[in-house]
């Protein structure tokens, strides 16, 4: 399918996709996310890839919701674009397969939300992150409140969202909000790389890593063990767990069917 919003490029396992609204600086609107849901269908299902990277085209990654299309919405309408945004990130964040979001630009209001949703931020050195809603009259409504402090504590997220302050990529890493930080030139590449990583291990096991790490968390520790120990008991009825202990003792790189 064709996507007007977005670039999709597939290889190697990986499909990448870029927002591709440059001059509105990837602005979130009802358009794009309504392609962002059919094509997050289209991965869950596609076997040819592993692994998902978002990125943006211009000097965003995404600024925000479309505050455009955004001004003008009555209370049925907003509501309905606050259920379609939250529906699409939440299909990232449990996507089966691991999403990297490698932020190359402005990540603010639901773009912020949006790369907090992926698995993994790699940002590069010129990548600006915030939550500047309270600006606007509005409190973070794609889960900002939710993923921000659970990924930096709430004390940081509530300096962040009360002050709406934008923050460098090098705070951001500091804080715990990207997991690195590397040049301009290098985001792609290095993101590809660790996408690649990920793609030569066995999926099944990536897969229920995310699962047994995304359910864990929200809940108390005693279940959260026993999501682990159910997931990993199921590895043993794959292919690729026997694989991967065959060719460590026969000194070999493992061969995945990744089932
Ligand atoms: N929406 C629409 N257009 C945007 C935009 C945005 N968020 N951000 C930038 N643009 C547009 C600008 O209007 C401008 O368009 P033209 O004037 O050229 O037509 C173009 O992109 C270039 O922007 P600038 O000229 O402003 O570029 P600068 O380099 O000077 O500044 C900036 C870059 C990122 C600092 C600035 O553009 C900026 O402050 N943008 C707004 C950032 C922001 O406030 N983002 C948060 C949006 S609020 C909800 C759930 C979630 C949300 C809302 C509701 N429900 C539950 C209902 C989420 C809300 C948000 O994300």
């Amino acid at each position: 399918m064709d996507y007007k919003n977005l670039i999709v490029e597939k290889s190697d396992k990986i499909c990448k996709i870029s927002f591709n609204r440059p001059k509105a600086l990837n602005a979130l609107n009802t358009e794009v996310l309504e392609e962002l849901d059919k094509l997050l269908d289209e991965i869950e299902k596609d076997d040819e890839t592993f692994v998902v990277v978002f990125t943006g085209e211009g000097k965003a990654f995404v600024a925000g919701a479309d505050i455009g299309e955004m001004k003008d919405k009555n209370l049925i309408e907003g509501k309905k674009f606050a259920q379609l945004g939250h529906k699409v990130f939440r299909k990232i964040e449990l996507l089966e397969k691991p999403v990297i979001a490698a932020v190359n630009g402005y990540a603010l209001g639901g773009g912020c939300e949006l790369a907090m949703s992926c698995d993994i931020r790699i940002a590069g050195e010129k990548a600006k992150f915030g939550q500047p809603e309270v600006g606007l009259g509005i409190t973070p409504g794609f889960g900002g409140t939710q993923r921000l402090s659970r990924l930096v504590g709430s004390a940081k997220a509530k300096e962040l969202i009360f002050t709406a302050d934008t923050i460098s990529a090098q705070e951001a890493e500091k804080i715990g909000l990207v997991n690195k930080v590397v040049s301009q030139e290098e985001l792609i590449r290095e993101t590809m790389n660790m996408a690649n990583k990920i793609a030569t291990k066995g999926q099944v096991a990536v897969r229920f890593s995310k699962n047994a790490i995304n359910r864990g968390i929200e809940t108390d520790i005693d279940t959260a063990l026993d999501i682990e120990i159910n997931l990993f008991g199921m590895c043993f009825a794959t292919e690729d767990q026997k694989e991967g202990m065959k060719a460590f003792t026969e000194k070999r790189k493992a061969e995945f069917k990744n089932k």
